[in-house]
């Protein structure tokens, strides 16, 4: 019989941490006690678990007593300042911030992807960024069968991924807009920056902040992520991050070019037998993925999958998944759940 274990979730009021919860739940994960934590904003709070109400705790170093799994996702700084006291007390800790992502000592995983790097853990184990995720998912299992030469992506990036007061700045403007006010724009495209930008009725070409190449930080964490994760160093990858005014659910169109040559129907036939991933794409019944079809759902979806007109080894996909779900708590979940199971506990 599997162990039941101390399962501590960290920014369990978030969009993120609730979604963990729940999918604790869904999955019937091993929990022998569930310890929600917060900022002291929250403690005191009641997240529901199992049917019953369960007490947030403020988020304090010796909270993490007897904890054997603690996910993580409450942002960097929390993440750099806790995570470290939470594997110190012998916790396995699964963070879902950009706090040590690029860290050697730290594995970056996506089970369907290098779920054996999680084995190799010193305390913590990092989850990737959402855009990253239902990417590599879905060119994983054409990576092993073609190769990949390079990679060029566009992301059409829910406003979820950019927390609950992103979401609520889009419903407000869009019903304000409607009857004819212009609010002004407070949150997107970055909270903590000066100017802000309408996103009800508009597409912003920027997530996070600009780095000196003139690319952001989330599109360059596509960048180092993949490598990483893929553990290849030198791929190069072109990403071009979008918000769009979706609630829940990042849409990519990807562009890739192989190594080797492939026919259509194989490249059908890797990505339906691929663990994670499901093909929707039948044109004649205009059947391809959308946001609100993949919302609430832990797969990855593939379709418009394509052959390039210029390039014949150059293949055109589209590729939706849950950012809250496969992107953040689900993939979590899941590596907790591959370190029960093969023993990665410590
Ligand atoms: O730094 P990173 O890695 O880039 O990540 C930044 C943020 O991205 C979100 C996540 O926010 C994270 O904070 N995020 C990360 N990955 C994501 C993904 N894949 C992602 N979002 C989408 N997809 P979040 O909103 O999901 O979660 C925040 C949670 O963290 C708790 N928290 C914050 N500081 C903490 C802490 N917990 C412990 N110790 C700390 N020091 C936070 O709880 C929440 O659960 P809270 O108690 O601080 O807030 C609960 C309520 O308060 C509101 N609120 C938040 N900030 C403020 C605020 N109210 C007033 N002032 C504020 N400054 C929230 O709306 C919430 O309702
Ligand atoms: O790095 O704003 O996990 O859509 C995920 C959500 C970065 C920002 C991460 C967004 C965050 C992203």
């Amino acid at each position: 019989m599997t162990k039941e274990l101390t399962v501590a979730v960290v920014g369990a009021t978030g969009a993120v941490g609730r979604k963990m919860i729940e999918t604790l739940e869904a999955r019937h994960f091993p929990v022998k006690t569930l310890v929600p934590m917060a900022s002291s904003r929250s403690a005191g709070k009641t997240v529901t678990f199992r049917g019953e109400k369960v007490t947030v705790i403020e988020a304090r170093p010796d909270a993490f007593e007897g904890v054997d799994v603690a996910l993580f996702s409450a942002g960097a700084k929390t993440s750099r300042a806790l995570s470290p006291e939470a594997a110190g007390r012998g916790a396995v800790v699964i963070d879902n911030s950009s706090a040590f992502r690029m860290d050697p000592d730290v594995p970056l995983v996506v089970p369907e992807v290098n779920g054996e790097a999680a084995l190799h853990h010193k305390g913590i184990i990092a989850n990737p960024n959402c855009s990253t995720i239902q990417m590599v998912v879905a060119l994983k299992p054409l990576y092993d069968r073609f190769g990949i030469e390079r990679i060029i992506v566009s992301t059409y990036q829910a406003v979820s991924g950019a927390g609950a007061r992103a979401v609520e700045e889009l419903m407000d403007q869009t019903r304000a807009r409607l009857a004819g006010e212009r609010p002004a724009p407070e949150v997107l495209p970055v909270s903590g920056l000066p100017v802000h930008h309408p996103i009800a009725f508009n597409v912003l070409p920027q997530i996070d902040v600009f780095e000196e190449n003139g690319f952001t930080k989330e599109e360059m964490k596509m960048v180092r992520e993949t490598r990483k994760i893929l553990d290849d160093p030198d791929i190069p990858v072109t990403p071009t991050c979008v918000r769009v005014p979706v609630v829940t659910g990042h849409s990519e169109a990807v562009y890739i070019e192989t190594k080797t040559p492939f026919e259509l129907d194989e490249v059908y036939r890797v990505l339906s037998r691929a663990p994670g991933v499901v093909v929707v794409d039948d044109p004649a019944s205009q059947d391809y993925p959308m946001p609100l079809d993949a919302a609430g759902r832990p797969e990855v979806f593939v379709g418009r999958i394509r052959r390039d007109l210029a390039h014949s080894r150059g293949l055109n996909l589209w590729v939706v998944s849950d950012n809250l779900l496969k992107g953040a708590a689900y993939n979590a979940v899941q590596i907790a759940e591959l370190l029960v199971e093969r023993g990665g506990l410590r």
